[in-house]
């Protein structure tokens, strides 16, 4: 027993009570735990001066992030008649650790914690390895650890970086006390899971442990159950969708629900996407929660390879994972207020998403609405094909958004329908056009924009579902390395200069060479009844660099949607490549903004039937191939006769000719 005073005795009473005040942990509000597990290693407890000579049992207790000390968080094997102790070294002393998986309140950065650690001498022990008479028992006495007021130490430790500051501040390890009955004691930190390895913004422990947003310790969103791998990248959705089933009229009834194997085109593109993982593997893993849209018992998922991959490998899953399938009337929702504010009516998306959207799953989730129409360019009989968060915002950069809409029903202004109709001519969209839509509004939540790094619409060297020009699934589609059809671009193509100088190299065509596409003789002229090549690379160069609007831009300053000249002149820019795949931001969960009500800058407003049709035919146009056959041969032959004639094919065209074949029957 210490000689202590009686004051000192006091202290030591009033702090086991405040103590196990923290093992009762109130009520809190919407912590999320991010799967974090702090970790701490005591390497040494040294007692200080004169101290308790004749039993100096020397114990730890630990307490991190503020939930309380208890038996479970102090270190209470000791080391009988020891001032200075190794656990781990010292003999009889096991290594002391204590770890802890965390609540964390706050869910942007800074993440930070606290953890406090004490020594105590526990002193009613006169055997080796004292039985356990609990933390803080009378006849124990803490010691002054700490060099400022107070005797137990307390540091602030940043979860992102794994530095703390305190007492004493990283990358010191040792702290001592200032005060009568000081000691020092020696420890280590370490957080894990709240790495990213593979890159995707799903904490390791998220990926691992499964998410509790709510604080209450059981696992809210069980990331691994629906396929999340903390090696390669995720990204989830869920997908709600309106419907009519209550029409009087039977043949109105119709669904605005996706069709299972459009889902399953996007998942297989983002499966066979050439993104590199970080356990070595290709591809990326989409999960779309569908609820039972598609007959699947919960839990079940259809899962979607990597195209030609070992089993095991990148793998999408389509799944009723207990959120999306919702069938929500279009009764009461046949316009959607796509901005969720007031002005043109509609029923507000963010109402619905409220009443069909888990708020547990807001870290986890982008959150995707089919409906009938929206309300971007009218108040009724709008056949925009969509709206979604994210793009590029009003200063230029890329921000990631959460929240989409996919609108391909209704009937247009005179009465036609506003997409591809299902078999009683409801508007619903075609497969291409939901598979294209819904991976064109998903590529806005993940920052691209309509030229991918920017918003320069139709370029025809951006091969990728977010131009226009391919929305419907139809990017060019061109041997293994362009795979086409639903993608995004999978290479940053060389630049095209509309303007001259210094213009557009007719030679390198649009893909610079990289896929074959070949040379695009973009002024369409002849030179000896050949496609006349002009430009840099050509050889020999047949004059020089060739300027031309090629994507069909302008200045709307009426913003009607039509060129009025004059007065809104053609844009002549230069149009950027853009790798997408590679550009791609994962991290809407970081952007405090996401989660605010209602809309949340930048976002998208999307293309018309009509706006699609223009941007495919000038595409068309611009790249047209034009074939010339040529017959030569005797025109007279008698039987036993060699006969020798020759076809030539030309393209005088602006673009190339694939998958041509002649057939000359004979006569
Ligand atoms: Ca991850
Ligand atoms: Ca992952
Ligand atoms: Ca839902
Ligand atoms: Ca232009
Ligand atoms: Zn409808
Ligand atoms: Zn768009």
């Amino acid at each position: 027993m210490l000689a202590i005073p009686k004051p000192f005795f006091l202290f030591v009473m009033a702090f086991v009570a405040v103590a196990g005040a923290l093992l009762t942990n109130g009520p809190e509000a919407a912590r999320a735990n991010h799967g974090i597990t702090v970790t701490i290693t005591i390497i040494s407890v040294n007692q200080i001066g004169n101290g308790d000579e004749s039993n100096s049992d020397l114990y730890v207790a630990a307490d991190i992030g503020a939930m309380g000390h208890d038996d479970g968080n102090s270190f209470e094997t000791h080391k009988d008649d020891e001032d200075f102790v190794q656990p781990g070294v010292t003999p009889g002393v096991p290594v002391w650790t204590i770890s802890r998986t965390l609540n964390i309140a706050n869910d942007t950065p800074p993440q930070t914690t606290t953890f406090t650690l004490e020594v105590w001498d526990h002193d009613d022990c006169d055997e080796p390895f004292c039985t356990n008479t609990g933390f803080g028992a009378s006849d124990d006495d803490i010691m002054d650890v700490n060099p400022g007021a107070g005797r137990g130490a307390t540091f602030t430790l940043d979860l992102e970086s794994g530095l703390y500051t305190g007492p004493v501040d990283s990358p010191a390890t040792c702290v001592t006390g200032d005060t009568d009955h000081q000691a020092t004691i020696c420890f280590t930190v370490a957080v894990t899971g709240n790495e990213d390895t593979d890159g995707d913004f799903l904490n390791d422990g998220w990926e691992t442990n499964g998410f509790d947003s709510d604080g209450d310790t059981t696992v809210d969103v069980n990331l691994a159950a629906m396929g999340a791998n903390p090696g390669r990248r995720d990204i989830f959705v869920e997908i709600d969708c309106l419907r009519d089933n209550t029409n009087a009229t039977a043949a109105l009834q119709h669904t605005h629900c996706p069709t299972q194997p459009a889902l399953q085109q996007v998942v297989q593109a983002f499966a066979n996407a050439p993104t590199v993982n970080s356990d070595g593997s290709q591809g990326i893993q989409l999960h779309l929660d569908v609820g039972g849209l598609y007959g699947q018992a919960p839990g079940a998922a259809t899962q979607v390879l990597r195209t030609g991959a070992p089993a095991g490998s990148t793998t999408g899953t389509i799944g009723n994972y207990g959120g999306g399938g919702d069938r929500i009337s279009e009764a009461g929702n046949l316009v959607v207020d796509w901005d969720g504010a007031t002005g043109t009516a509609g029923s507000n998306f963010y109402t619905i998403k409220g009443a069909n959207f888990n708020i547990n799953r807001r870290y986890i989730f982008h959150y995707n609405l089919w409906v009938h129409q929206v309300n971007a360019r009218a108040a009724t009989n709008d056949c925009t094909s969509g709206w979604a968060e994210g793009g590029a915002d009003s200063a230029g950069v890329l921000q990631p958004g959460n929240d989409i809409i996919i609108s391909l029903g209704g009937t247009n202004s005179t009465g036609g329908l506003c997409w591809t109709g299902d078999a009683n001519g409801n508007s619903v969209g075609s497969q291409g056009e939901q598979a294209g839509t819904f991976m064109h509004e998903l590529g806005h939540n993940l920052s691209l924009d309509h030229g991918g790094g920017d918003t320069t619409n139709n370029k025809p060297n951006h091969l990728s579902v977010m131009n226009y020009t391919f929305q419907p699934c139809t990017v060019t589609s061109l041997g293994p390395t362009l795979p086409g059809g639903c993608d995004y671009s999978r290479d940053d193509l060389p630049d095209l200069n509309e303007a001259n100088p210094p213009g557009l190299d007719e030679c390198q065509g649009l893909d610079g060479g990289l896929y074959g596409i070949g040379p695009q003789n973009w002024d369409g002229d002849l030179s000896g009844g050949l496609p006349n090549l002009e430009g840099a690379t050509c050889s020999p160069v047949n004059g020089g660099n060739y300027g031309r609007d090629l994507n069909g831009d302008y200045n709307d300053t009426n913003n009607n949607g039509t060129q009025d000249l004059p007065g809104e002149p053609t844009i002549i820019s230069t149009l950027t490549g853009f790798d997408d795949w590679a550009g791609i931001r994962y991290d809407f969960r970081k952007r405090p903004q996401s989660f605010a009500d209602g809309i949340v800058p930048p976002f998208k407003n999307e293309a018309t039937p009509e706006l699609l049709a223009a941007a495919r035919a000038a595409f068309a146009e611009l790249i047209e191939p034009e074939l010339v056959v040529e017959n030569a041969g005797p025109t007279d032959a008698s039987p036993g006769d060699l006969l020798t004639y020759n076809i030539k094919t030309t393209n005088l065209g602006k673009g190339p000719a694939f998958g041509v074949g002649m057939v000359d029957t004979q006569p």
